[in-house]
């Protein structure tokens, strides 16, 4: 079982995508052990993207990703980080295909509406940067075992 690190991005939360954006995830089957509206500050923005220092696009998408509250969430699944970023489609929306949540939703690159963690380590950094330990929920979610 893995977890990944998933956050509608400022343009989601604006174009109230969020309720969609979760039904996909859980249309999948995944389980969510956390989830929360924030309004991201700069230094945790720099800290989320902190690899991209220097690149640049980076000033933009601080900019972008501190312009209003995101929803932050954790979920849980096998192999989850491969499967959501299929599911999240390709960063570039000229190659995000349609049946995809960016493919379907986003028409402009940066504002591309989710973000989710690249591996098992991005994942562990990015979930606490955003939450305590105590804000994971455990719970059986049964019907994950069927889908
Ligand atoms: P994310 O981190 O948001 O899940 O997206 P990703 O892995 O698919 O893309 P990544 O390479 O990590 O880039 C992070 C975010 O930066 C913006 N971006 N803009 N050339 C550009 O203008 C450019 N390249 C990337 C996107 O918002 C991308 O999601
Ligand atoms: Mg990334």
């Amino acid at each position: 079982m893995e977890r990944t690190f998933l956050m509608v991005k400022p343009d989601g939360v604006q174009r109230g995508l969020i309720g969609r954006i979760v039904a996909r995830l859980e249309d999948k089957g995944f389980k969510m052990v956390a989830g929360k509206l924030v309004q991201v500050s700069l230094e945790q923005a720099q800290r989320h993207y902190a690899e991209h220092e220097g690149k640049n696009f980076y000033d933009n998408l601080v900019r972008f990703i501190t312009s209003g509250p995101v929803f932050a969430m954790v979920w849980e699944g096998d192999d989850i980080i491969a499967l959501s970023r299929i599911l999240m489609g390709k960063t570039n929306v000229t190659e995000a295909l349609p049946g995809t949540i960016r493919g379907d939703y986003a028409s402009h690159t940066p504002h591309n509406l989710i973000h989710g963690s690249d591996s098992p380590e991005s994942s562990a950094r990015e979930i606490a940067n955003f939450f305590e330990a105590h804000e994971l929920v455990n719970y059986d979610k049964s019907i994950s075992l069927w889908t």
